[in-house]
């Protein structure tokens, strides 16, 4: 049977986009969807109870950070990840591949894995495919990634070609080495950067691979918005219908919106969280940053569209002030809003979806919230 189940419920038909629901040990999930980030085991100045008054369905963490601190044996211990944090909603972890690249020192990829040093205390680690998923199976989220290595942008072709073929192979591994199949649904992850054939040969190579849901990685790394749309455009069609489609690292609204047109079902990114702790704040008009001495005497709440706890009590003059004073709950009103405007963001598209006016939408969204984000 499998751990999860993808049911495609409605096609918009002036875009395409699909509205789906996908069966979880965990929970229904109603796609497309957009995932807090919970690195390491939180999501960052959230309690569980506030993730789901704002309608949180589903959120991320990384096996990386988990097992470095405080490791897969004691969150076992706990009784799995979802005790360990007290979230009883799906979780998915990603596999570490990308977090070793972007986040430790000296690393050396090879066919068997890849070592490198830790970002907290410098030691020395060794992650491979087999090792990954032995984490992710102590973890035990819903939805498990494949070890995957993502190449830096730009690459050139024949670095980019060597690593999808590695990354295929590490895929087959993963998938050998999954131990726990009807409570966990290990996603293959679609490499290849921005060359067409090979993210059409990646496809291919996944999909005969037949796992219960793919990855689109490689995206959102520097390139131009432009160029991740025409990735898309050449890999989404070439993905089977009856199975979910994640976007990794994409999180800005115009980016959401893009991705659900071109057939994307799930998203997850630290954007809102990390501007909303730096004082940025999305808004129906645009971001706002609110911490600016513009807003010093500005008495209306972060967005008047906004039905958040921060929008239904708090003015923006009284945020900026807690930023200034460096309060904790300046971070905490910001991320609440922040998540809370993409979750409702991602709403307004299932719903579009349903009533076949995605593009009228995106229209609508685009001429408030303007075209501007590089
Ligand atoms: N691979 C994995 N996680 C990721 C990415 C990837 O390519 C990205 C790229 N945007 C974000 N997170 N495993
Ligand atoms: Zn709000």
């Amino acid at each position: 049977m499998g751990a999860i189940r993808y049911e495609l419920i409605k096609q918009c038909r002036q875009t395409g986009a699909r509205r789906g629901r996908l069966h979880t040990p965990h929970g229904i999930i109603e796609t497309p969807i957009f995932m807090p980030v919970g690195t390491q085991a939180t999501v960052k100045a959230m309690t569980p109870e506030e993730l789901k008054e704002i309608g949180a369905q589903i959120i991320l963490s990384n096996t990386y950070h988990l097992h470095m601190r405080p490791g897969e044996k004691l969150i076992e211990k706990a009784g799995g990840l979802h005790k360990f944090m007290n979230w009883d909603r799906p979780i998915l972890t990603d596999s570490g591949g990308f977090q070793v690249f972007s986040l430790s020192e000296l690393r050396d990829i090879k066919e068997e894995g890849v070592t490198f040093k830790s970002h907290i205390d410098g030691s020395k680690h060794f992650i491979s495919p087999e090792k990954a998923i032995e984490i992710e199976n102590a973890l035990g989220a819903d939805i498990i990634m494949a070890f995957d290595e993502c190449p830096p942008y730009p690459a050139d072709y024949d670095y980019t070609k060597k690593s999808l073929y590695m990354t295929i192979r590490w895929a087959e591994r993963c998938k050998a080495a999954h131990r726990n199949t009807e409570k966990q649904a290990l996603f293959g992850i679609i490499q290849g950067g921005m060359y067409k054939d090979l993210r059409e040969e990646a496809v291919r190579e996944m999909v005969k691979l037949d796992f219960p849901g793919y990855s689109i990685g490689g995206l959102s790394i520097g390139e131009p918005k432009p160029i991740m749309y025409e990735v898309l455009d050449w890999t989404t069609h070439l993905m089977p219908e009856n199975k979910p489609r994640y976007l990794m690292g994409v999180g800005s609204p115009d980016a959401l919106i893009e991705g659900v047109i071109r057939g994307i079902d799930m998203f997850d990114c630290v954007l809102p969280t990390r501007i909303a702790r730096n004082g940025t704040v999305f808004t129906s008009r645009g971001k706002v940053v609110v911490r600016n001495a513009e807003y010093a005497e500005d008495f209306r709440p972060l967005d008047e569209e906004c039905d958040c706890y921060a929008c239904r009590n708090y003015s923006r003059a009284y945020i900026r002030h807690l930023f200034k004073a460096k309060e904790i709950l300046a971070a905490r009103l910001a991320t609440i809003h922040n998540l809370r405007f993409l979750l409702k963001l991602m709403e307004n598209i299932r719903q579009a979806i349903m009533e076949d006016s995605l593009l009228d939408f995106k229209k609508e969204f685009f001429a408030k919230y303007g075209y501007s984000e590089k």
